[in-house]
């Protein structure tokens, strides 16, 4: 059997991969968390589990890069008799550069990499090819699209010479070689409108991630899903100029067999904005990798937490006049979309919860971090000064506390006790002191880390002012902005997302357009609460799956149904329930929301990629037996039985001082074996 699927990969930033697998096995993943690019998290999260699966008749194709190739890909030939190695040895004989070998992730899936600058000299018969047989036509200055056209028709070639070297190997067999195709996005897509077109004996997928119209629609002020069945389509991308790019998704649309999105949502758009209703949701999965110790991941939260305690003794030295104890770490963070991702609507309810905060007298602080890639001129001088002055009186410390030591030693072994004058010289205390002076600051700890490029015009900063949270001694919510992704060599944190995320305690996505959202998934993995939308494919993932997604840690906001202004408020009550938690109801929470990654896991959710190859094979092959329709609708989260996690469970709408048990962690334990017995598990029963 040489039943082979080839899936095709294009994230927004030029990452691009297909990969190519077998149906015969079954679709399993691994998960490497990805701050940039969802769909590419997608693919290299898979990427273990299709392996696994599906062995060497999974392979995935892309574009080849040589700054990620030389550290993500381990270059070698394929076994010389099989097809693959005979389609790439045809393919090179065009003339064309392709890299061949593993690519270095979990898995090691076979990877094949094309290089379009060895294929550009045929750029203009390919747009030629696609006129002809397609009728759109492509403008000379859109590079990116060219990429895109070059690439699929050098996959398509690929495929086209794969065909027929798996088709020559099985001469006297009556079966073909069933071959699957999976494009993901519009950029991969020419790759499946080359195939069709030349009528390639393959069964081809497109999954669309977002649909092109519906990201530009939705960032202008556009009441998007009131006004879907409304949009003059090509009328709409023509003034965007983006009409070719359109043509192109919508043809891959509905030239493909089997057509996916990744939520009901991102459907509903799609067939509106695309015209053809997604044959099967295709939900974005994680790799869940569970430790041994259950409460690992409580034990991981704790560390991280610790770090970012250290970052914020640092910028926030001088006005450093809360309990670190008593404060709550929430955080915003995705591609610097910002009506999109919601971060207007956050900082909106950020300034109402200041406000929620202040007038109840409450004891909590909340710093809140925004980490939306932007242009800057690298980290700002009151930042880094705050990490030097802080470090600066550590140091002085450490050193003071080892001479003080080895005085106490030599005193003590002379047979006395040391006089209380003994421990701290007069030198160390004007040390100390000048530590201290330096610790002093005119201004306010600054809201962003960095010097931002456009400082006036970035629309973060300007909310920020609009809401003036401006980190004043009064504010019980501070802000941070942090205008680049994190990695563990940044010199303020020393953390990477994974690790940031972690010592988090809520991670906020209030998005208004948001086709799946990694964001809270990985959230949910690491079991951090974490607050999605309605308009969002998980939040309405969960919603479906989930019987109270809030007690599990997961509050959807209404960012549908209701008016802005409403969506605000709600945000704003769900973070100040939030605050009213004490550390004992977060740490049931968070057990709870750990829970959860049972129903994120690829392990579980591959099975809808399965679906979409068989039912794709079975329109080409329709002696295949055709796909099995059952997937997770299965599971079934019912409400924890045990002690409500949140005072929003008992509660009136106005906020009231938390009533739940205290403080004491010990008793936390109880709650522990209560729901380890399996009080609420997938399908209801104990695990
Ligand atoms: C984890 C750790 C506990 C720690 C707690 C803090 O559960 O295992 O040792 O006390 O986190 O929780 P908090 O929500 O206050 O950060
Ligand atoms: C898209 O990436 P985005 O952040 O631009 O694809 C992701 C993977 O399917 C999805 O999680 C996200 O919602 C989409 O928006």
């Amino acid at each position: 059997m040489n039943k082979i699927v080839i899936n095709s990969v294009y994230n927004n930033v030029v990452k691009y991969i297909v990969s190519l697998k077998s149906i015969v096995i079954n679709n399993m993943d691994i998960f490497i968390p990805s701050l940039v690019g969802g769909i590419y998290t997608v693919i290299r999260s898979k990427a273990y589990v299709s392996t696994e699966e599906m062995g060497e008749h999974y392979c995935l194709l892309g574009p080849y890069k040589e700054h990620c190739a030389r550290t993500e890909v381990e270059e070698g030939e394929f076994s010389p008799m099989s097809p693959l190695n005979i389609a790439v040895r045809k393919i090179r004989d065009k003339g064309f550069k392709v890299h061949t070998g593993t690519w270095l992730v979990d898995g090691n899936p076979q990877i094949i990499l094309f290089d379009i600058g060895s294929a550009t000299w045929k750029l203009d018969d390919f747009k030629s090819e696609l006129w002809e047989t397609s009728h759109i036509g492509i403008p000379s200055g859109d590079l990116e699209t060219n990429d895109a056209i070059v690439l699929g028709y050098m996959v398509a070639d690929f495929i086209g010479e794969f065909h027929k070297a798996a088709n020559n190997m099985r001469s006297g067999m009556d079966e073909p070689p069933h071959i699957v195709a999976h494009f993901h996005e519009w950029q991969a897509g020419v790759g499946l409108i080359g195939l069709r077109t030349r009528h390639t004996d393959v069964a081809t997928v497109f999954t669309t991630h977002a649909t092109l119209l519906g990201r530009y629609l939705c960032a202008g002020n556009t009441d998007f899903y009131n006004n879907l069945a409304k949009f003059k389509v090509d009328e709409e991308a023509g003034r965007r100029q983006i009409y070719h790019r359109y043509c192109l998704e919508r043809a891959a649309t509905h030239l493909a067999h089997v057509f996916t999105t990744v939520s009901e949502i991102t459907g509903f758009e799609a067939e509106h904005l695309l015209k053809r209703r997604p044959d099967i949701i295709t939900p974005n999965g994680l790799n869940v990798k569970k430790f041994s110790a259950l409460h690992e991941f409580q034990n991981l939260h704790a560390l991280s937490k610790d770090k970012i305690h250290e970052f914020v003794r640092g910028h926030f030295y001088g006005h450093y006049d809360f309990d670190l104890d008593k404060t709550l770490y929430f955080f915003i963070a995705g591609r610097y979309e910002f009506g999109n991702k919601g971060a207007d609507v956050f900082i909106e309810a950020l300034a109402r919860l200041n406000h929620y905060l202040k007038s109840s007298h409450s004891e909590m602080t909340v710093v809140a971090f925004l980490i939306f890639p932007a242009k800057t001129n690298n980290f700002n001088v009151e930042s880094l000064r705050g990490h030097a002055v802080t470090k600066s009186l550590r140091d002085t410390l450490n050193d003071i506390q080892q001479k003080i030591g080895k005085r106490m030693y030599e005193i003590c072994l002379s047979g006395r006790l040391p006089e209380p004058d003994e421990f701290l010289r007069k030198e160390d205390t004007v040390k100390i002191k000048r530590c201290i002076y330096a610790l002093q600051r005119d201004g306010l700890p600054p809201v962003t880390t960095h010097n931002v490029v456009d400082d006036l015009n970035d629309p973060v900063l300007n909310a920020i002012r609009r809401c003036q949270l401006f980190n004043t001694v009064n504010d019980r919510v501070k802000i941070v902005f942090h205008p680049e992704f994190l990695s563990s060599t940044n010199p303020l944190f020393g953390l990477d997302y994974e690790e940031f995320v972690r010592g988090c305690h809520l991670g906020v996505f209030p998005s208004y357009y948001e086709p799946w959202g990694y964001t809270p998934a990985e959230c949910t993995v690491m079991g951090i609460p974490s607050i999605t939308t309605n308009l969002s494919g998980f939040g309405c993932f969960m919603t479906e799956h989930v019987a109270d997604p809030m007690s599990y840690g997961i509050y959807v906001v209404d960012r549908r149904f209701i008016s802005l202004e409403s969506s605000v408020r709600q945000l704003a009550q769900y973070m100040y329930d939030f605050c009213r938690l004490n550390r004992r109801q977060r740490i049931i929470q968070r057990n709870r929301t750990e829970r959860l990654s049972d129903l994120l896991d690829w392990r579980n959710l591959g099975i809808y990629y399965r679906q979409a190859r068989m039912k794709a094979l079975h329109i080409v092959y329709p002696e295949l037996a055709p796909a099995d329709e059952s997937g997770v609708g299965r599971f079934n989260y019912p409400r924890p039985i045990s002690e409500p996690p949140s005072p929003t469970s008992s509660r009136a709408t106005t906020p009231a001082p938390s009533i739940h048990g205290s403080d004491d962690e010990d008793e936390v334990d109880e709650e522990k074996e209560l729901e380890e017995l399996g009080v609420a598990s997938v399908d209801g029963s104990s695990r």
